[in-house]
């Protein structure tokens, strides 16, 4: 398919680059030039296999794990200062969303105003909890210190892309000796699912009825499982016990939209199609983890409608993000 829009796409700049080394392994080399890279590579993968634009983020976890508030501040401010440029070389091919400083809410709330009044930015892509004042503190985006953050978010319409990252240390347990269930195979969609499902428990979208939040990889895995987490024991018929008024279903139709970044498989998609509709899933990438190549010769090829794949493909985002291209 021709024309397609990827918006799990991301980048570094040279203060955050080395964050994503453990996940080179042997192609460290390759890997950092594909993060670096914006004009180059990038674009000759997206020309061949029909890409017409990307939403470019920042790596991962990035300014989500500076526990220095300050520091956050200022390099959220020079990554999406370096986006910007991307953006403004090449507007027909690449959009941005900000990176930013959740350590201190009002600020990244300042930060994502600028970046979408000023620097034309269609969203926010935050990697889960951020380390606040010490590198054993993860503060999740429930907390009431957020909501103003929140509102914000939605008085300026744009969507909160909410991608993973691991557990701290203090949160491995599980996985010691296991090491290999870490990142992308598992921690990172347990981890990302859960913070979710706080907002959702929240009462967030209570608060903020219009807010837009992405997931990637599928759902993080809550599409499977969203049944038995709405479920309780039929005959029971217990009320929930979280604070929100309506089903985690209902916030996760009316909330949320999913992305098919690095989740290449066609029953899994179905599937998240059939929970959420297809107007709320979006094809992405999940760039330079994952391989363009990969990803688009398995989605122009899946077996759904044409319209489903128009949808997917491309005019769900176009839809979402106002974009005019
Ligand atoms: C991602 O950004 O989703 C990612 C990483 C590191 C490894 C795999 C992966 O940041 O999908
Ligand atoms: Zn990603």
């Amino acid at each position: 398919m021709q024309g397609k829009i990827a918006l799990e796409e991301h980048f570094a700049i040279p203060p955050t680059l080395g964050d994503s080394k453990v996940f080179g392994g042997n192609v460290w080399q390759e890997l950092e030039h594909r993060l670096i890279d914006v004009q180059d590579t990038r674009l000759r993968e997206m020309d061949k296999h029909g890409v017409e634009l990307m939403i470019l983020s920042l790596n991962a976890p990035a300014i989500q794990a500076i526990p220095d508030t300050k520091e956050a501040i200022a390099i959220a401010r020079q990554a999406n200062d370096a986006l910007a440029e991307h953006m403004r070389k090449r507007p027909t091919r690449f959009a941005g969303f900000a990176a930013l400083p959740m350590q201190d809410p009002e600020a990244a709330a300042a930060e994502l105003t600028r970046c979408v009044k000023e620097l034309g930015m269609v969203g926010a892509l935050v990697n889960g909890f951020s380390q606040i004042g010490s590198p054993d503190n993860a503060t999740y985006y429930d907390a009431p210190q957020y909501r103003p953050f929140w509102k914000t978010c939605e008085a300026l319409g744009v969507p909160f892309y909410l991608h993973p990252r691991n557990p701290l240390p203090v949160g491995t347990k599980i996985y010691e000796g296991h090491n290999w269930m870490l990142g992308p195979n598992w921690a990172f969609a347990a981890e990302t699912a859960v913070h979710a499902l706080r907002l959702i428990g929240s009462g967030l979208f209570d608060e903020c009825p219009k807010l837009q939040v992405v997931l990637g990889h599928l759902g993080e895995g809550i599409p499977a499982l969203l049944w038995r987490i709405d479920g309780r024991n039929g005959w029971m018929q217990e009320p929930h016990r979280y604070p929100a008024k309506q089903s985690v279903g209902h916030y996760f139709r009316n909330n949320f939209h999913l992305t098919t970044s690095g989740n290449f498989h066609t029953p899994s998609m179905i599937g998240a199609m059939t929970e959420i509709g297809v107007d709320r899933v979006m094809f992405s990438i999940d760039w330079p983890f994952e391989d363009t190549c990969q990803a688009s010769q398995w989605f122009d090829k899946a077996e759904i409608s044409e319209a489903d794949r128009k949808k997917i493909g491309r005019d769900n985002a176009i839809k979402l993000f106002k974009l005019k291209i």
